[in-house]
This record gives C-alpha cells, structure tokens and sequence, in this order.
C-alpha cells in the first residue's frame, strides 16, 4: 500500500495539561476529537465491510463474527486489522488523527503495531473482561498506547470502554486461567481486588477519542443497547521500543506492523537495562544480508 510521505508530527495536537493528565492517570477521553469528515469517511467504509460480512459464516483473517451472525442480520465482533483491509483506515491510522496524537503523546514519529475496528454489536455485544494490553504484546518499554475512535456515539447503556485511573503504574497481573491456559483476561480473584467504583467509563459523541497506556486495567460490559458500538482502535509506540518476538500476537500483526508515524525512519536506537545501542536496520520486509554481504559493502 503506497501512502504519502508522512506528514510531521503536530506536537500541539494536545496541550501540555492533557499531556501530564496522561502520563498520570494513563488515559485520556477527547471528546469530538475526529471531525466529521474523516467519520463520514470511516463510516461509508465501514458500511462496506458490514455489507460483505453478510456472505461469510465464519470467523476468519478478515471479520470475527459472533456465533449467531447471519447473512440478515449481521453481528460483527471485530474487523481485523483494518489498515490492511482498505486504504482509508491506513491513511486515517498511518496520517491522520490518531497518529498525530500519539506523536504528540511520546514525543515524536511513533511506531504503529495493530489495529483492529471492535463493533460491540447491539442486543448483546460481547463484554471485554478486565485485562491489560503488554502481556498480549510486549515491548521494549512501557510507552505503548492505544487510540480508540467511536465511530458512533456512544452513551453509558452502550457499554463505553472502562479503565482504572492510575492503574497503569500498578500490578502487571497474570492472564493465565486457573487451568495453565491463556485467558486473555485477569483471574476473578484479581479482579475482585479492583476499585470497580473508580473505573472511568469512557464514552461521548461520535468523534470522541480514548487514549489508554499499554499496562492500564481496562475492558468494557456486554452491550445490552439497541445500538452497536463501533471503535477503532489503532495501538503506537514510542520509536525506541520494540515489540518482543515469539511474544504473544508480535509477529502476526501484518505487513505494516512496525511502520513509523510522523516522521522519517527510524533511527533504530534501542536502549536494554540501561545500555543504549545503535541496532541493524528492520530487515523484516526485503530480507537480511548476510555478515560477509554487509561487510563486503555488497548493497
Ligand atoms: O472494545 C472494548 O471495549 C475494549 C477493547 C479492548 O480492550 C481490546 O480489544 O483489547
């Protein structure tokens, strides 16, 4: 997918205060922070993906479907990977918003890792237990964030995404079941532990933007409304941090994991307990050279 030259970061995308708010309570909500263009853009495409969902009966590389989704009445749990599905969400992640806030959040050009559109699908939109996102994922560091963009608005019956202020600087709980197995999910016994009363619910007009660090207890209820709850959610890091390999869904989150926002390319710094170094550039896409090919300057 061929994309402009990305454009620089616009640092002022967020004030100083909202900065500060971040880092301390790690997350923010933006209301209206997507203007209606760029919605009437999303939605149209979205409206596309709704409509080819209805020749598919089962989950695969494109849609998640819940079970009882039908060519009549379609229910969408997620598209997946939405920047690899058409050219507006790429644009829309790669240039647009989200991009320049994230950039504005960690200081610079950002590293993208995934996307993914969660429709939370009226009447019974599935709940998202309470878990955080670097065990899924991990880095380098803790700079991660990811940008949720309701493509809908959103009121409390619609089941807004819920986060625990502060909780990002806390525990790193376990996700495993009971039974050895991944959850994906904190254990009840750990999520008996938590201030449910001072979870944030995080909802607003369409346009409204929520911003959660990588290590924030989070999740959202069962969507019991007459009204789905589309969000787009696009997850960066600061440039300097790496998703680890062989960790979770790193490695599988498509030909643009990895792709730097708002800026040239990456400088490839890397800094491990405390020792900075000036690591080999991304071979991922064209291949590795070899020692001698680097060595003997073969190109
Ligand atoms: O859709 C939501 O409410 C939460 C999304 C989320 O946490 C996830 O998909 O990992």
């Amino acid at each position: 997918m061929t994309l402009a030259k990305a454009p620089p970061v616009a640092v002022s995308a967020v004030s100083d205060r909202r900065r500060a708010d971040y880092e301390a309570n790690g997350y923010l909500c933006l209301p209206e922070f997507v203007g209606p263009e760029w919605l009437a853009e999303l939605r149209a495409v979205t409206a596309e993906f709704i409509e080819a969902s209805r020749a598919e009966t089962t989950s695969g590389k494109v849609f998640d479907l819940e079970p009882t989704h039908t060519a009549d009445a379609p229910r969408l749990r997620r598209l997946i990977s939405p920047v690899d599905q058409h050219p507006t969400y790429a644009r829309f992640t790669f240039e647009g918003p989200p991009a320049q806030l994230a950039s504005a959040l960690l200081g610079g050009p950002v590293r993208y890792h995934h996307s993914k559109l969660n429709f939370k699908w009226s009447e019974g939109g599935e709940e998202v237990k309470w878990h955080q996102d670097i065990q899924f994922w991990p880095h380098t560091d803790f700079t991660p964030l990811t940008i949720g963009v309701y493509l809908s608005d959103v009121d409390p019956e619609m089941s807004p995404m819920g986060v625990l202020p502060g909780s990002h600087l806390g525990s790193l709980y376990d996700l495993y079941g009971s039974d050895g197995n991944w959850a994906g999910a904190m254990s009840d016994d750990d999520a008996a532990g938590l201030d449910l009363d001072a979870m944030e619910y995080l909802g607003g007009p369409a346009g409204s933007v929520t911003v959660h660090n990588c290590c924030m207890v989070h999740g959202s209820m069962p969507n019991n409304s007459p009204r789905p709850r589309p969000l787009l959610l696009q997850t960066y890091s600061a440039l300097g941090s790496y998703p680890i390999a062989n960790c979770g869904v790193n490695g599988v989150t498509g030909p643009n994991g990895g792709r730097i926002c708002g800026g040239e390319e990456a400088t490839q710094k890397l800094t491990i307990e405390g020792r900075a170094m000036h690591v080999a550039p991304d071979w991922s896409r064209k291949g590795p050279p070899t020692i001698f090919g680097s060595q003997q300057k073969d190109g």
